[in-house]
C-alpha cells in the first residue's frame, strides 16, 4: 500500500507550545502550593488537560468542581501566552516538509490532544494547510488511546497502513502504534519505539521518509 497521508501532532512537532504549557501549569501549581518542575512538565507531553492535572496532583484528590476551576484557570494563563505565537514559531523544517509532501499529493492531517489546536494553527498561518484537523474535541478517549489518529485517518479517507504519524510524545507514539500506523518520532523524549526517530524535520524529506518506510515494509513481508 502506498503512503497517502501524513498525520502531524501539534505541540513538539509543528510548534513548541510545551514551554507555554509549563509556564501556565507552573503558575497554577505555585498559587496552589503544589511542586511542579520542568522535568514534571516533560511527562505531560501529549496528555490531555485533565490527564495533565491528574499527573500534577500526584495522587492527591480534589473534587470535580475544583478540577474544572483549576483546568479553566490553567487554560486562561495558557491562552494569554498563545497570543505571542506567529508563523515564525513553526519548528525548523516544518514549512518545507509540508509543502514538499503536498507537492507529492500526500494528504495532511492534524492529530493533537489540544483543545486550542485550531487557534494555534491559525496563529501559525497553517489552518488551511490541513485537510483534516483532529483536536481535543474530536474523540472521547485521548492519547495513548488510538482513537484520535484513527478519527483523522477516517477523515482523510486513507487506510491505517497508508498513513504516517509524526509525534514527539511517548503517549502519542503508543497511540499510533496501537492503531497500526507507521510512526516517526520527533525530538528527544521517549520516542525510541517509533519506526523512525529524528531530532527534527530539517535533515529529511517526504520522499526520503517514504522510501525508508517502504524498505521497512519490504523487510517485514
Ligand atoms: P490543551 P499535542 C498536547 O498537544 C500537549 O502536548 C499537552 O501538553 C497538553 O496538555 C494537551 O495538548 C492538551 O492541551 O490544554 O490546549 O487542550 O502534543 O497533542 O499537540
Ligand atoms: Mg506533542
Amino acid at each position: 500500500m502506498p503512503i497517502r497521508a501524513f498525520i502531524f501532532d501539534l505541540d513538539g512537532v509543528i510548534t513548541d507550545t510545551a514551554e507555554y504549557h509549563y509556564l501556565a501549569w507552573k503558575q497554577l501549581a505555585d498559587e496552589e502550593g503544589l511542586p511542579f518542575s520542568r522535568e514534571d512538565n516533560e511527562k505531560l507531553r501529549g496528555l490531555s488537560r485533565r490527564d495533565s492535572l491528574l499527573q500534577l496532583l500526584k495522587g492527591n484528590v480534589i473534587d470535580e468542581q475544583t478540577m474544572q476551576a483549576w483546568m479553566r484557570r490553567k487554560n486562561d494563563y495558557y491562552q494569554t501566552y498563545l497570543t505571542r505565537i506567529t508563523p515564525q514559531d513553526r519548528l525548523p523544517g516544518v514549512t518545507r516538509f509540508i509543502e514538499d509532501a503536498q507537492t507529492l499529493g500526500i494528504r495532511i492531517g492534524l492529530g493533537s490532544a489540544s483543545r486550542n489546536a485550531r487557534d494555534v494553527l491559525t496563529r501559525l498561518d497553517l489552518f488551511h494547510t490541513f485537510d483534516v484537523i483532529g483536536d481535543g474535541y474530536s474523540v472521547v478517549n485521548t492519547k495513548p488511546a488510538p482513537d484520535l489518529f484513527l478519527w483523522v485517518a477516517g477523515g482523510l479517507r486513507v487506510a491505517v497502513p497508508e498513513a504516517v504519524v509524526f509525534e514527539d510524545a511517548e503517549a502519542g507514539i503508543d497511540a499510533a502504534l496501537k492503531a497500526g500506523f507507521w510512526t516517526v518520532g520527533i525530538g528527544h523524549s521517549n520516542i525510541g519505539h517509533a519506526h523512525i526517530a529524528l531530532p527534527d524535520l530539517t535533515e529529511t524529506s517526504p520522499r526520503d521518509l517514504i522510501s525508508r518506510i517502504e524498505a521497512l515494509r519490504t523487510t517485514r513481508e
